[in-house]
């Protein structure tokens, strides 16, 4: 039988389990990224796992999140990653060389690799046919030392793209349609592979936008062939040498199969307050926009840049319309500066940020009260803006734009064409903010700052346990429900203590008091619970506050990878109904937890009296790391 392009990068790197769909599968990891927000914390548990140096082809440590710096806070924990990483063998780029995955896209990223890295939106890789996943800081910290990732073997989905897009219909339509179609929990338990005639009709950064955000999918990872465009994509890049063909065989068998006419697609806009509650742009037309802002790991490209620049040439924006991009990279601002095109923005009069996450993670750019606010970005969670009663909608740069130009939500296609920009020969290279680590780690000081805070570790789970049942929450609750980021937040991603005041308050404001008034306690959520960022925060944080269980209908994968790790148990309702039958405050005891580890777990509820039958069924490693109360736990007795 033949084998899908994700089945052979698997394949070539499989270390342990067989690619049976479900079954854990161990994968050699050839490069790792860490962010800034997440990384901290990663290199704080590396740093407790006692290696000297990374075991990966190529680990990179980016300064892209927390570059606001409005207290010593961020800069301490930037200058803590670099002497990590020139200790341990990272590559470190500097705050303001680029969004990590542009940046990795550009500079490191190569067709047929594996790479893992500690933000959700790693899958960008797959545009170059990289197998490039999301995970949590300590499952990264595992593979920098050599270790395998962990994962539930993936089933397959192929979408079939066939016709070519029409003008200012772009990328963003496509994974948005995609979205639209299979919803935010479409992907959970796939890989998404683009297949198909339209392939050959998208260039590299049109493909990582779509592969980008299929993480809002759910899914383990997308990625697209590697071929021609790849090549020259990458030739571009001065690293031709990085390129290999990939292609699925003709035999390969999918799972599931969805068909994309990419000529019949219009432009489309997700709407308040999830990625998947998509319309098409000409239904919300007219609506009045406050704010429009250009950027994101999703949309940031040379290309998306000079789509706007050519849009914005000789006009201004609507003065009651907040305009502001910020470019993906380094790289992406310097050759929009030397070919003119950031001229043409700035005359518009839109305000050029800095290239980072910024607005996308709430570091500023909050919009104004009840605004509407048009992003090119790839979540508009409720609150993540910083402005709660804001409505922000995800489109496309070329909706954004003529939103940005009318002051209303307006359709692209009703504009004059903008052509897509070529790709250049030769992009500008100049990795001067790319430091390459020290030979060895002797004489190199670790500098640690005040905000790092020792991070709470588990102990092993108990045959049983008594606790309530401090929160119930609905379906599709995000990380950003669970660990709010944003400008008064992110810089204390090193300090679980201080963060822990801010868990869950978009849900519930007294959530953290009533964990001190209840000691040690039980959440129970809805569908696709975690959804959305890797972030281990959105574990540990709960774990600092006694949370010692998770009950949900069921869990989105990196989120429940992350809870595993922390040593909190992820539990599913067998009768999804059962979730009727537990309310908030509850006292709930779980028996036979220890024994019954690989399957079903009675809980008693002491409150009602009446007995739900609950499914644990972690098997192998992961019951092993649960058993021993957390991955380091486990790692320590292992030895
Ligand atoms: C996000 O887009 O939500 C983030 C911020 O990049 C996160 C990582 C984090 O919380 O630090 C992600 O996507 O994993
Ligand atoms: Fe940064 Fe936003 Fe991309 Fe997350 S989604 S990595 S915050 S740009």
């Amino acid at each position: 039988m033949g084998l899908t392009i994700a089945q052979k990068i698997i394949k070539n790197h499989l270390v342990s389990g067989q690619m049976v769909a479900g079954e854990d599968i161990g994968l050699k990891i050839d490069q790792t990224l860490t962010q800034d927000a997440t990384g901290t914390m990663a290199y704080l548990e590396f740093e407790a796992m006692g290696i000297d140096r990374v075991k990966t082809e190529r680990s990179v440590a980016y300064i892209d999140h927390n570059t606001l710096q409005t207290g010593f806070e961020n800069a301490d924990d930037h200058r803590f990653i670099q002497s990590m990483a020139k200790a341990h063998g990272i590559y470190y780029s500097h705050p303001g060389n680029g969004i990590c995955h542009q940046v990795h896209l550009e500079r490191f990223g190569a067709p047929g690799k594996t790479l893992i890295g500690s933000d959700s939106h790693t899958p960008t890789g797959g545009g170059i046919g990289m197998l490039a996943m999301g995970a949590g800081g300590m499952d990264v910290a595992v593979s920098m030392g050599g270790g395998a990732y962990h994962i539930p073997m993936p089933k397959m989905l192929r979408v079939n793209l066939s016709g070519k897009l029409r003008a200012n219909v772009s990328a963003k339509d496509v994974i948005l349609e995609v979205l639209r179609i299979l919803s935010v929990k479409g992907g959970v338990g796939y890989i998404v592979e683009y297949a198909g005639e339209g392939v050959k009709t998208l260039s590299v950064p049109e493909r990582a936008t779509i592969t980008n955000m299929g993480a809002e999918l759910g899914a383990t990872t997308s990625i697209f062939p590697s071929d021609e465009i790849t090549r020259a994509f990458l030739a571009a890049q001065d690293r031709e040498k990085d390129y290999t063909e990939l292609s699925s065989d003709p035999d390969a068998v999918y799972d599931k199969e969805i068909d994309i006419d990419l000529s019949q697609l219009s432009p489309l806009a997700a709407l308040p307050h999830m990625p998947d509650n998509v319309k098409k742009v000409s239904e919300i037309a007219g609506t009045v926009v406050n704010q429009v802002l250009i950027g994101s790991c999703t949309n940031s490209s040379l290309a998306d840049m000079l789509k706007v620049a050519q849009m914005l040439d000789g006009k201004t924006v609507c003065p009651d319309v907040s305009v502001g991009i910020a470019p993906g990279s380094k790289q992406v601002l310097n050759m929009l500066a030397e070919c003119g095109a950031l001229s043409k923005i700035i005359a518009a009069g839109v305000r050029v940020l800095e290239c980072a996450c910024g607005p996308c993670i709430g570091m500023g750019q909050s919009p104004c009260s009840a605004g509407v606010s048009l992003r090119t970005f790839n979540r508009n969670f409720l609150g993540r803006s910083g402005t709660k009663d804001a409505g922000i909608y995800l489109v496309s740069p070329e909706t954004a734009v003529a939103a940005a130009l009318t002051g209303v939500i307006t359709d692209p296609t009703s504009l004059p064409a903008v052509e897509n920009p070529k790709l250049p020969e030769k992009f500008l290279i100049n990795d001067n903010l790319i430091d390459p680590p020290a030979p060895s780690s002797e004489g190199i000081e670790i500098l640690r700052g005040p905000n790092i805070k020792p991070f709470p570790v588990s102990r092993p789970v108990e045959n049983q346990m008594t606790a309530a049942a401090t929160l119930k929450v609905g379906d599709n609750i995000t990380t950003d429900h669970i660990m709010p980021a944003g400008a008064k937040i992110l810089p204390y991603r090193s300090n679980i203590p201080y963060l822990s005041q801010f868990c869950f308050n978009v849900c519930d404001k007294d959530f953290a008091q009533n964990c001190q008034k209840y000691g040690e306690n039980i959440i129970v959520g809805g569908e696709n619970y975690g959804q959305g960022s890797s972030r281990e925060h959105a574990a540990l944080v709960p774990l600092y506050l006694g949370v010692r269980a998770v009950i949900a209908k069921s869990f989105a994968r990196i989120h429940v990878a992350n809870l595993i790790n922390a040593g909190i148990l992820p539990l599913t309702f067998k009768n999804p109904e059962d979730y009727d039958g537990i309310s908030q405050f509850d006292r709930l005891t779980l028996c036979g937890v220890r024994d019954n580890i690989e399957g079903e777990i009675i809980l008693k509820n002491e409150t009602t009296g009446k007995e739900i039958t609950l499914i644990s069924g972690l098997s192998g490693r992961s019951k092993e790391i649960m058993l021993a109360g957390g991955l380091l736990n486990y790692t320590k007795l292992k030895g």
